[in-house]
């Protein structure tokens, strides 16, 4: 099984290349934010919770997406030969409930792929995408911020788990997509 932490603040590109990743390599994306705004569309008990702190920009608590994610790669385990996590773990404790998981499963974490781009450009980007994604994240400025600076105090830290198993990567993430994606294949299959 290979399977892959896409590491990255808000908007590095960590959902645009996972799409080219589970392709190329044949893996289950697991995407929290998306799964997020699956169960916010459904309006079930857990979306509703989620919604109100997504559009403050703020993380979700653990718990809620640790449950998913177990729950998640229970049911696709099957499937594929391994997943790509994006947007998970996005603090420390939701990556030590990763491992134990993969390793009650007999399985574990390969590389975590960290994709490395500026402040500047992750605040175009992210604008840019507001302006037809509708995601109220993406619409306000000092949201975006402010989830830029949850990042680098909740999220950025979770480098050093990886960094300390001699898992991690980093990748230049500025670029032509396609640029970028070969950068993380590179990456990947080193
Ligand atoms: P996510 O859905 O994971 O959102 P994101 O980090 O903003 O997006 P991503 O980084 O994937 O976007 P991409 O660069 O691909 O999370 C949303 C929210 O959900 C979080 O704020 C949090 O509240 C909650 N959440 C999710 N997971 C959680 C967890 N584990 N724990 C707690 N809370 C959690 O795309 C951005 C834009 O850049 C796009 O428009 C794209 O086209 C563009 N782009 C990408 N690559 C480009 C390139 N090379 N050049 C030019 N543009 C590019």
């Amino acid at each position: 099984m290979l399977n892959i932490v896409l590491f990255g603040p808000p908007g590095a590109g960590k959902g645009t290349q996972t799409k080219k990743i589970i392709n190329k390599y044949n893996l289950v994306s697991l995407a929290t934010g998306d799964l997020l705004r699956t169960q916010i569309a459904k309006q079930t008990p857990l979306g509703i919770e989620a919604k109100i702190l997504m559009d403050k920009g703020e993380l979700v608590p653990d718990e809620m997406v640790i449950g998913m994610i177990k729950h998640q790669i229970e049911e696709h385990k099957n499937e594929a030969s391994g997943f790509v996590f994006d947007g998970f773990p996005r603090t420390t404790k939701q990556a030590e409930a990763l491992d134990a998981f993969l390793a009650a499963c007999g399985y574990s974490i390969n590389k975590m792929v960290a994709l490395e781009v500026g402040k500047e450009l992750l605040v175009s980007r992210l604008i840019g995408r507001g302006l037809d994604s509708g995601r109220p994240d993406d619409q306000d400025m000092k949201i975006i911020e402010h989830r830029i600076e949850v990042y680098n105090i909740s999220t950025a830290p979770v480098k050093e788990f990886y960094l300390k198993q001699n898992k991690f990567y980093s990748v230049h993430g500025v670029g032509e997509v396609e640029e970028v994606f070969n950068r993380i294949c590179e990456a990947i299959e080193k």
